[in-house]
């Protein structure tokens, strides 16, 4: 045995005792579990039947939740993909791994958690969506889609070189990850596999079957679908994400472009600089496209009759059925998919010891406060889902209502498999949770920041902190606005109250509050600056 392996393998029975003893529970952990972590992309929790059924069942990614955990709490550190991924890999803030947007290249010297299970005699496959620019490190095996990915007939890229399959991409990764799974990796040693599907991500294009099945559904509205941005600051107002006003009439809602030109005028008028649904639908052969053909048909003679006698209201309408109707497809495929992923570990015996987690690389708006989208501080793209299952350390249909966040899920799978954590990764370990020991975590508060802007649906450049009780977000760079929402009053966060005088003693706690935070987590206004003047040479950044 390497003496690295001996050492590492001797420090994480050290761990594991020490971490056994400290919680409540009096059993011991199980040695050297499996880790299968499962991300989608933009799911929001909204479209997870464990957090609400009211818009969609899922009954295979709940299976994680009753047999496990399900966190109603959960957020991320910077409500956007590549961003999002870096600081699951690092387990740090992305002012310090330096991935503040989806365009800055990611720093390879940064050290991944896959890769400390790679050391520590694990073996590790990644499949999917991991969005960076670089192939992953500390993988032994793997199947990434470029970039975004395509939905149909997707490129991957292999350890040996590209490769174009023809399927529907859900479909697709869960088979390379079954197929790892049964008859790929070595069975005598534990593993750490990513199973990472590219969907719901827009434009959200679903199989065949499920694009069908989900055209006839109508979907509840929510409640501030007609949100007019009355008591926000200028960010909501200006922000490029609103269905009516931003969502595209062909690329989004699949109106044909010759649909459009026959109509001839067609209002509110929108970029649609995709030239259509034939990005992701051009990729599709003749058979492919005839399975599509005749709901494509039947939406654009729907549009074409009603679309120009319909007020604001109804368009809006329509726009968010459309949207729900291909996004939920495309998460009922990807529900599907997982239920295969864990009948196979029933199967095999393997779920016994193996973490299941079930994540999204960020929340998403359903049509709350009128958007899609993300990238805000605001709930529903700042919370994300989060479930998981560990057979006999996680008692079955538990909650935890705990603020937890992506930067602690490496802490966590390393703790959980006896490794060692690097100490510079800020994440806490969400163990003593899994094994309900309340009393070992004293997070109440939350860091957040958002980078990405000047960029597509202009959402400006904010911080903030976030209680249970609170939340207090600074947006800069081109305004100097701050803003208040008081979580328990105001949950759907429709009123500013910052300025309410009521509130003055709250706001000043708050900054204090929020400057602890920014010198505990190594943010200032400095490094803010550092990266506004690095995102003007980004170009010259980013190596093709
Ligand atoms: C694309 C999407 C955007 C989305 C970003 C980032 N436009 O640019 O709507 O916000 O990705 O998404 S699209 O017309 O290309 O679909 S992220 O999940 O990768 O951060
Ligand atoms: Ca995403």
């Amino acid at each position: 045995m390497k003496l690295h392996l001996f050492f590492t393998i001797l420090l994480a029975g050290l761990i594991g005792a020490s971490c056994a003893s400290r919680t409540e529970s009096s059993k011991p952990l199980p040695e050297r579990p499996n880790i299968i972590f499962i991300m989608s992309d933009d799911h929001a929790y909204q479209a997870i039947s464990a957090y609400s059924d009211r818009l969609i069942q899922t009954p295979n990614i709940d299976r994680i939740a009753k047999e496990g955990m399900l966190f109603t709490n959960a957020c991320v550190t910077n409500s956007i993909c590549a961003p999002s991924r870096a600081v699951i890999l690092t387990g740090k803030h992305s002012h310090l791994n330096g991935k503040i947007d989806n365009e800055f290249p990611f720093d390879t010297t940064n050290v991944t958690f896959p890769q400390l299970f790679q050391q520590a005699g694990y073996q590790t496959a990644m499949f999917g969506k991991l969005h960076f620019g670089n192939n992953p490190k500390g993988v032994d095996d793997f199947m990434i889609l470029p970039g975004q990915g395509e939905y149909i007939n997707p490129k991957f890229i292999t350890p040996t070189g590209d490769t174009v399959v023809i399927g529907y991409v859900t479909d697709l990764i869960t088979d390379f990850t079954l197929d790892w799974l049964k008859n790929k990796r070595n069975t005598d040693q534990p593993f750490m596999l990513m199973y990472l599907h590219k969907a719901p991500h827009r434009s959200w294009w679903p199989s065949p079957e499920k694009f069908e099945e989900f055209s006839k559904k109508q979907f509840p509205e929510p409640e501030t679908l007609f949100d007019t941005y009355e008591n926000r600051g200028t960010a909501a107002k200006t922000a490029e994400m609103n269905l009516l006003r931003h969502m595209m009439y062909s690329h989004d809602s699949k109106i044909r472009p010759e649909t459009i030109e026959q109509m001839g005028n067609v209002t509110p008028v929108v970029a649609d600089f995709r030239n259509g649904y034939y990005g992701p639908y051009g990729r599709a052969n003749e058979a492919q496209k005839a399975a599509y053909e005749p709901v494509l048909d039947s939406i654009n003679n729907f549009f074409k009759q009603h679309w120009n006698s319909m007020n604001d209201t109804e368009k809006m309408q329509w726009k968010y059925q459309r949207y729900m109707q291909d996004y939920l497809a495309c998460i009922s495929s990807v529900d599907d998919n997982v239920g295969r992923v864990l009948d196979y570990l029933e199967e095999s015996g393997l779920d016994e010891n193996t973490i299941v987690v079930y994540t999204s690389d960020q929340g998403f708006y359903l049509g709350e406060h009128g958007w899609f989208d993300k990238r805000f501080i605001y709930d529903e793209s700042f919370k994300t889902p989060l479930l998981m299952r560990w057979k006999n350390v996680i008692a079955p249909n538990s909650r935890n209502d705990e603020m937890v966040q992506n930067l602690d899920f490496a802490p966590t799978l390393l703790q959980a498999a006896g490794i060692a954590v690097p100490t510079d990764m800020q994440g806490e370990s969400l163990l003593p949770l899994l094994r309900n020991d309340q009393k070992s975590w004293s997070r109440n508060a939350v860091y957040y920041h958002y980078y990405e802007y000047p960029a597509v649906h202009q959402v400006k450049r904010h911080y903030g902190i976030v209680t249970k009780e609170y939340k207090l977000v600074h947006f800069y760079y081109d305004v100097d606005e701050w803003e208040l929402y008081d979580r328990l009053k105001d949950p759907k966060e429709m009123k500013n109250v910052y300025h309410d005088p009521s509130y003055a003693t709250i706001v000043k706690d708050l900054k204090i509050k929020l400057d602890g935070l920014r010198v505990q987590y190594k943010d200032s206004d400095s490094l803010n600056q550092h990266y506004i003047d690095l995102y003007k040479k980004l170009p010259a950044l980013i190596v093709k």
